[in-house]
């Protein structure tokens, strides 16, 4: 069983495996580099042989215990003829819902254009690094957060604009339309190879007390009971979401990741499943020192609970290598 799997399954489990969230790309110097030859992110999402070398490169330098595969959330409005665009100091930037077209995309048409992400999946769960040893995590962004940029167009940032909610017709179909995809997406990356599913619900803060249920609670278990059919364990990472506890009784995930605003000794009073992440993604870009103090301070709040160490939002491009070096060395070497 892979460290990860048996922190899952086994509450006595007392060794912290790790991964870092955005662990392919962005701060590693062999990515910019593919990445400054492929100007085109969709294209180079949707490049196997290139996608499979990227989820691999963080492995190659340090004892990660799981790969995440090089893929974006948004590739499910692409996949469903929603364009998406990056643009360089702006984000993604998506054209306008076409909601006809939308609704009558064939599932057949939506596999073939993201088989390469299945594709990847194949070739990164049969290399010697990961076979049998390692976690593959596929993953998908939650209904909500999905909805957010669909809708949005850009990335919202810190609020969502006034007129969001005009349209309830709209954003009620709309949500069911990005369910059933994500199943679709969900049941060709576990087919494909991936032993756990991490739902990234990146804007879970923006929602108001109100509507907790209707657009983070209702669809999002939905696709948690969905996982579990496939005996797959589900992560989910509700970023910034105002009761923990509740979306974990609510959801009922595997596991729940913390971002760095959560207090981990609250959260350790009233939550009764595995953890997973809280550290500040800003103390990586701090002295090895200041790392090691906080990485310490998880490691033994969580000491008597299953823990799987990561951060508490993905890392940060500026983050030297070295860090997350000693940072991996540090939290496997701690008993
Ligand atoms: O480890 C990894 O890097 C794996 C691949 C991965 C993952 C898990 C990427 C590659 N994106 C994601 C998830 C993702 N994408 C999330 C959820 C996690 C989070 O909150 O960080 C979100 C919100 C996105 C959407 C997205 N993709 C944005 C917008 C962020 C915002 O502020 O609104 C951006 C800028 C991207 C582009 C992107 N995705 C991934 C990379 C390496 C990049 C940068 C592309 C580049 O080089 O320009």
């Amino acid at each position: 069983m892979t460290p990860i799997q048996d922190c899952i399954v086994n509450k006595n489990h007392r060794i912290n495996p790790i991964w870092i969230m955005r662990q392919a790309g962005r701060y590693l110097p062999e990515f910019r580099e593919i990445r400054a030859k492929n100007p085109d992110f969709i294209k180079l999402c949707l490049n196997e042989n290139l996608s499979s070398e990227i989820t691999l490169q963080p492995l190659k330098r340090f004892d990660l215990d799981a790969a995440i595969i090089f893929s974006d959330i948004l590739m499910l409005p692409h996949g469903i003829g929603q364009e998406v665009k990056f643009k360089k100091n702006f984000g993604p930037e998506l054209s306008l819902i076409n909601f006809d077209k939308i609704k009558n995309t064939e599932e057949k048409d939506f596999i073939n254009k993201l088989k390469p992400i299945y594709n990847l999946l194949k070739i990164v769960s049969s290399n010697q690094i990961v076979r049998n040893k390692k976690d593959l995590i596929g993953f998908i962004g939650a209904p909500w957060t999905l909805l957010v940029y669909m809708i949005n167009r850009k990335s919202p940032k810190l609020k969502l604009n006034d007129n969001f909610f005009n349209d309830k017709m709209l954003i009620g179909n709309l949500l069911n339309i990005i369910e059933k995809f994500l199943k679709l997406h969900i049941k060709n990356q576990i087919e494909s190879g991936a032993t756990i599913i991490q739902i990234f619900d990146s804007w879970a803060g923006l929602v108001e007390e109100k509507h907790l249920s209707e657009y983070i609670y209702n669809p999002t278990l939905n696709l948690v009971n969905y996982i579990k059919s496939f005996n797959t364990p589900v992560i989910c990472f509700p970023r910034e979401i105002k009761n923990y506890k509740e979306f974990c009784s609510t959801v009922n995930p595997d596991v729940i990741s913390i971002d760095y605003n959560v207090n981990p000794e609250e959260i350790l009073k009233n939550i009764n499943i595995p953890i997973q992440g809280g550290l500040d993604p800003r103390i990586l870009l701090e002295d090895k020192e200041t790392v090691k103090k906080h990485a310490l301070k998880y490691l033994q709040i969580f000491k008597d609970v299953p823990y799987i160490f990561n951060l508490g939002h993905g890392i940060l491009p500026e983050t030297k290598p070295e860090t997350v070096d000693y940072l991996v060395k540090f939290v496997k070497d701690a008993k």
